[in-house]
């Protein structure tokens, strides 16, 4: 993708559609609403409007067209490193209309910056191409995350959603695909808006290994829960038993048990759990123990790549399971289009090589895997984007949720989490290695 034009008008159409998810999720409620935390782990909905335009600001206006700061004494409010969420509402923030009048003007002039600036696609992590690619993603990460904020507001329902296709179920699909080992590609060189932490492409080696064909369904993990999964210490990691113990867990988040049946609550009504739906809302402690009691593990970030990109006919590592092509409808569940996951075994034209079904969109994957850099590894735009997260302390999640944009996902594209998250839109598969039966 090197011409410039075909580049501008996937730029221009990226940030179109971002700012459309923006404006309806924050469009829905009142003003007092979007001041309002409706949780402590998140900011007022009109903070990530205002930051979503800052960093626009900062990346496009300021970085790509050289041009004066609009607004500098506010850069401070909206950096996600000085203020923790918590403490955000106190802030002197910007009020909804001036956060919109300044999302529209940033907008506006950026738009300007669009039509002129030389665009080069390919070249290296700084071209303006990749800038406007990275906003447009920022932005719509935010869109996910003020969706979390949306799950975790109290009141009626503010959003609504067609529901998604009944899809074809799981009766005829084998319970596990095995993966050849040997060498594959991981992570990318080519793809013109991948992040820093996915880059560069480099070989890795995995053994044989066999993964779910698809996530684990709530009804798979009922039955955890009615063996007593979350009273048994032997499946559980000391710090995820610690946290279940301190908070008195024992369900998914968003969970409740009502005369003998269970219950969830999304997005402001309460239905029954729907079994052959993957489990969403589970922390990377929940992930771990039930793998461990179904005498299996979580994959590896490794192995979940191998399952979602590698052609075994080509030996090529694919962009995403069903080949090259831009997500579409039929692929995979993305997008807000849907409010929930689909029922395990849908988008069959989703499906990899293999045979592995869902490994984009419906839920975030939680991966046994710490979030490391890659060989070769080279931050952008600045250190506190991905490298100050490397480390022990964060998991990787794969795949992307119902909730994410087609922009900000792909084979390649990594999440990451603190082990004890569950607001977030996370489920996970299992795997073991071959030969153990
Ligand atoms: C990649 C989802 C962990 O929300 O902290 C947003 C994305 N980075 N603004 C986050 C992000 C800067 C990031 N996650
Ligand atoms: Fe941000």
């Amino acid at each position: 993708m090197t011409d410039p034009e075909k580049l501008r008008r996937r730029a221009l159409d990226a940030l179109t559609t971002a700012r459309a998810r923006t404006a309806l999720l924050t469009g829905c409620v009142d003003d007092g609403e979007l001041t309002a935390q409706h949780s402590p782990l998140m900011s007022p909905l009109v903070w990530d409007l205002a930051h979503i335009s800052n960093q626009e600001e900062q990346w496009l206006w300021r970085a790509v067209a050289g041009r004066e700061a609009l607004r500098p004494e506010i850069d401070p409010l909206y950096d996600a490193f000085e203020h923790p969420r918590a403490t955000r509402p106190a802030l002197p923030l910007l009020a909804p209309a001036e956060a919109r009048a300044y999302a529209s003007d940033v907008r506006g002039r950026i738009l300007d910056v669009l039509e002129r600036a030389p665009l080069e696609g390919g070249g290296p992590l700084v071209d303006a191409a990749f800038a406007f690619g990275m906003v447009a993603q920022h932005e719509q990460q935010h869109d996910e995350t003020m969706l979390i904020t949306h799950q975790l507001r109290r009141g009626p329902a503010a959003l609504d959603a067609p529901e998604p296709p009944p899809g074809p179920g799981t009766a005829d699909l084998p319970a596990e695909v095995l993966v050849p080992g040997g060498p594959f590609t991981m992570g990318t060189s080519a793809e013109p808006w991948a992040l820093d932490n996915e880059r560069p492409a480099h070989a890795r080696v995995v053994p044989d290994f066999f993964i779910d064909t698809v996530p684990v369904t709530n009804g798979a993990y009922l039955a955890f829960i009615g063996d007593g999964g979350y009273r048994d210490e032997r499946w559980w990691a000391p710090e995820g038993w610690a946290q279940i113990r301190a908070h008195g867990i024992g369900a998914p988040l968003f969970w409740r048990r009502e005369g003998g049946q269970w219950l969830r609550r999304r997005f402001g009504v309460v239905e029954p759990v729907p079994e052959d739906e993957p489990v969403l809302h589970v922390s990377w402690y929940e992930a771990d123990a039930y793998a461990r009691w179904a005498g299996r593990r979580l994959p590896t970030e490794e192995e979940w790549e191998k399952a979602a990109r590698h052609d075994p006919v080509s030996g090529r590592s694919l962009r995403y399971p069903w080949g090259d092509d831009d997500p579409a409808p039929e692929h995979a569940n993305l997008g807000q289009r849907h409010l929930r996951p689909a029922p395990a075994g849908s988008y069959p034209a989703g499906r990899s090589p293999l045979g592995v079904r869902q490994l984009i969109g419906d839920v975030w994957e939680w991966t046994s895997s710490d979030f490391l850099p890659y060989p070769g590894f080279v931050a952008f735009p600045y250190r506190e984007y991905s490298e100050v997260f490397f480390g022990p302390g964060h998991k990787v999640l794969r795949g992307g949720s119902f909730a994410v944009d087609p922009v900000a996902c792909r084979g390649t594209f990594r999440n990451w989490d603190l082990p004890v998250r569950r607001q977030i839109f996370s489920g996970f598969r299992t795997a073991r290695d071959a030969g153990v039966i």
